[in-house]
């Protein structure tokens, strides 16, 4: 008898993999190899958040209080992506923040502190906000430069009764002008011998950049462009907004303040209120890009490009703090969800980003390969030098036991105020 057997199959397809009616989460893909005639450098992550909005890196941090705020938006943007400002704050604050990002040069943000020669200070505490404490006439931003108290000098002092004036460095200290950009600030510490420069705008001082800092962020990868920079030569920053009547006036000030794309939060984008939110900005603000969202399959996402979004937000349950599934029952395997939304998102020309669920860089490759056009990380980012809150560092006893003694291991974390 003759016997014919059957072709090997070597992998399925996506569409295959996805057509079978199951639901998979990123863990439940994995790619085969395939065949590799291309320098790494050759590699192009060039790529767009929305229709108008390019980035050189495909990464977007989160609108979430522990994640985007200023300093993520600056460091995010140097490296040409991009940071959504959450709206867990009040309209006018969130505008601040977003000025604060775009009117900077360097990923590098600070909260100078200042303090008349009259004044004490109190506690090593007082130097949480920054290693040199400025000493100006009035103790007023905008006051005359007299000198700066640095910690060590401050702990090294015994008599902490003293005036500032007793034990400042009584010479003003080095200033440039804002608009210096890293590698120029760079030149003027090593030139100067200082290990402090402070970033002068309209004669105040608006940060202190520190050498120990800019060490750090030389340390960032590096980049073939500026970063995202918009038209205006600023850096690019996003904003979350809501899809309440209020939201309307919010998004006033985000426009004021320059915000480059809006990304209507919600857990549910496929509603009534976002079809009417997506419609006002777009004929309100033509010019400003609106992303939708969040949304998993593809009848949510085509109500949403036929309202007019720019780009779409997918991901339900997804996110490392997500509950909706449990909750309300409802969500899908965000690899199943990205393959199947970035599927008609893109015969619309409409970018996809794949919030949330990413926890390793495979998860990124995933993502991107599934259709996405970004990929949007919360956890990934939080606790990061530019994410909100401050370290706070505790000593577990009994940790180690070494020669001469216990010897408690340094571990830290980081809270949120
Ligand atoms: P939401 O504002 O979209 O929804 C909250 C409630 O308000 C919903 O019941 C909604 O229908 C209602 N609502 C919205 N606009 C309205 C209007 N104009 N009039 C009347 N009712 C209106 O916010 P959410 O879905 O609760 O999400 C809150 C935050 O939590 C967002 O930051 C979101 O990203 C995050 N989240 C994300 C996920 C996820 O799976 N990606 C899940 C839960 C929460
Ligand atoms: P991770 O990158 O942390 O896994 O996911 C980030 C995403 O989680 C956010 O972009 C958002 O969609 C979602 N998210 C943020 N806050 C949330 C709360 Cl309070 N509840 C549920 N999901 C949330």
């Amino acid at each position: 008898m003759d016997f014919t057997p059957p072709p090997i199959e070597d992998g399925f397809t996506a569409e295959k993999l996805f057509n079978q009616g199951f639901s998979y989460t990123y863990d439940d893909v994995i790619f085969l190899p395939h065949y590799i005639d291309f320098p790494a450098e050759a590699v192009n992550l060039s790529s767009r958040i929305s229709r108008n909005v390019p980035l050189s890196v495909p990464f977007v941090a989160s609108p979430m209080d522990t994640v985007s705020e200023s300093a993520m938006a600056a460091a995010m943007a140097s490296l040409g992506a991009i940071a959504v400002i959450h709206s867990n704050m009040s309209p006018s604050a969130q505008a601040a923040v977003i000025r604060s990002a775009k009117s900077r040069r360097v990923p590098i943000l600070s909260h100078p502190v200042f303090l008349p020669p009259s004044s004490y200070i109190d506690s090593p505490d007082d130097f949480a906000d920054s290693p040199y404490i400025l000493v100006t006439e009035s103790g007023d931003s905008k006051s005359k430069l007299l000198g700066y108290v640095s910690k060590e000098s401050y702990t090294n002092q015994n008599d902490k009764s003293l005036k500032v004036r007793d034990y400042m460095a009584p010479s003003a200290p080095i200033t440039v002008p804002w608009i210096h950009d890293l590698k120029e600030i760079d030149k003027v510490l090593e030139e100067k011998k200082t290990d402090f420069v402070g970033l002068l705008k309209d004669n105040e001082v608006v940060d202190v950049i520190t050498k120990d800092e800019v060490e750090r962020v030389k340390g960032y990868p590096k980049l073939a462009g500026p970063g995202s920079v918009s038209a205006d030569g600023e850096w690019m920053v996003g904003a979350a907004i809501g899809t309440r009547e209020q939201d309307k006036e919010r998004l006033e000030h985000l426009v004021k303040a320059g915000v480059n794309v809006v990304i209507l939060d919600s857990s549910q984008g496929n509603s009534s209120y976002q079809l009417e939110m997506i419609k006002y900005v777009k004929k309100v603000y033509p010019e400003l890009d609106v992303v939708g969202g969040n949304v998993v399959t593809m009848y949510q996402a085509e109500n949403l490009i036929q309202a007019g979004v720019d780009g779409l937000r997918v991901g339900m349950g997804s996110g490392s703090i997500c509950t909706t599934q449990e909750v309300c029952a409802v969500g899908r395997g965000q690899a199943t969800a990205v393959y199947k939304v970035s599927s008609i998102a893109y015969k619309s020309g409409v970018p996809v980003i794949a919030d949330g669920g990413i926890s390793n860089s495979g998860h990124i490759v995933k993502a991107l390969s599934l259709g996405a056009s970004t990929v949007m990380m919360g956890s990934f980012l939080a606790g990061s030098t530019e994410a909100p809150g401050t370290f706070e560092y505790q000593v577990r006893t009994g940790a180690a036991q070494v020669e001469g003694g216990i010897h408690g291991l340094v571990s830290y974390e980081k809270k949120y105020f």
